[in-house]
């Protein structure tokens, strides 16, 4: 454990494999398939997504905690209350950490696009929900985003968390992955979007905090069995690409927001220096010219 946890620490991300009982994790997924008829059903059409945002932000429209979350409806105790995760937590985030929100990501395969998603799809930036029906937003649906860290949505709030993912199946590459750039949470905090230039053919891509200095950095994507643990700082770059799968078992995952106790200490004060999250979002004009793809 004393190895993972240096290795936290040096990368900003860490999996587990040994934490979870996989079939539980395994039971829960079969569980969650059973748990609509999931495909192109699940969207709604053109005009109605046209008609329900024609003058309104996509807003809560995604899982929240305790609103509208599928979550909620699951006993989550063999996570929750396994002593090995909470063993694990309280190394790294102190005592009394708190859990700031937890729910079910999916990775949505192409079939089950209509045409009008695909048309209107043409960057990863974001989450799918504002095309699902109401009924089917508890969870939340992604097809690829773009690099970011999970500070973005913790705008001038603690920036000392971390992302808890979990894999309910077993994902390989083909699965939507997500991928993680190494060290990247050096630098602390910065906006979005970020100075990357990324070599897609390439084991690594550069980024700099401020636009001055790129500097390379490791990209490694995550692949594991259902109940494969993933940390990672609120400072961590990942993103992933589109789920490529044919596979009927597309990707459904679990992830928790996890947040360190003010009166705590643990690992994460070492790792996350910077308190708070600045501002999370930065309009830069010439962005696309600045950065080669
Ligand atoms: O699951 C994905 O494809 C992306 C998830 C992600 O970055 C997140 O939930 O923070
Ligand atoms: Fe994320």
């Amino acid at each position: 454990m004393i190895s993972k946890l240096k290795y936290f620490s040096d990368n900003g991300f860490v999996k587990l494999d040994n934490l979870l009982d996989h079939e539980r994790c395994a039971e829960l997924y079969h569980n969650l398939k059973n748990n609509r008829n999931w495909g192109m059903n699940l969207f709604q059409s053109e005009k109605e997504f046209l008609d329900e945002f024609k003058d309104k932000p996509f807003k809560k429209i995604n899982p929240g905690k305790g609103i509208q979350n599928l979550i909620d409806e699951y006993n989550m105790d063999f996570v929750e209350q396994n002593d090995s995760v909470i063993q694990v937590l309280n190394k790294v985030l102190g005592f009394n950490y708190e859990i700031m929100l937890s729910k079910f990501v999916v990775a949505v395969p192409e079939k089950w696009m209509p045409d009008y998603v695909k048309k209107r799809k043409v960057k990863l930036e974001s989450n799918f929900n504002q095309y699902m029906k109401k009924e089917y937003r508890n969870v939340t649906y992604f097809r690829g985003i773009d690099y970011h860290m999970d500070s973005i949505d913790w705008e001038n709030q603690d920036n000392q968390f971390i992302t808890m993912y979990i894999y309910l199946n077993k994902v390989d590459k083909f699965m939507s992955p997500l991928n993680i750039i190494k060290k990247s949470h050096i630098h602390g905090h910065s906006s979005f979007p970020h100075f990357i230039k990324d070599h897609p053919t390439e084991k690594y891509l550069e980024y700099s905090p401020d636009n001055k200095n790129f500097n390379k950095f490791d990209k490694h994507m995550l692949l594991g069995e259902a109940g494969s643990v993933f940390l990672w700082t609120g400072n961590t770059l990942h993103g992933s690409a589109p789920s490529l799968s044919e596979k009927e078992n597309f990707r459904i995952s679990l992830r928790y927001l996890i947040k360190k106790n003010k009166n705590s200490e643990g690992l994460l004060d070492k790792i996350v220096k910077q308190k708070t999250v600045g501002s999370t979002r930065a309009e830069i004009p010439g962005y696309k010219e600045i950065l080669t793809k």
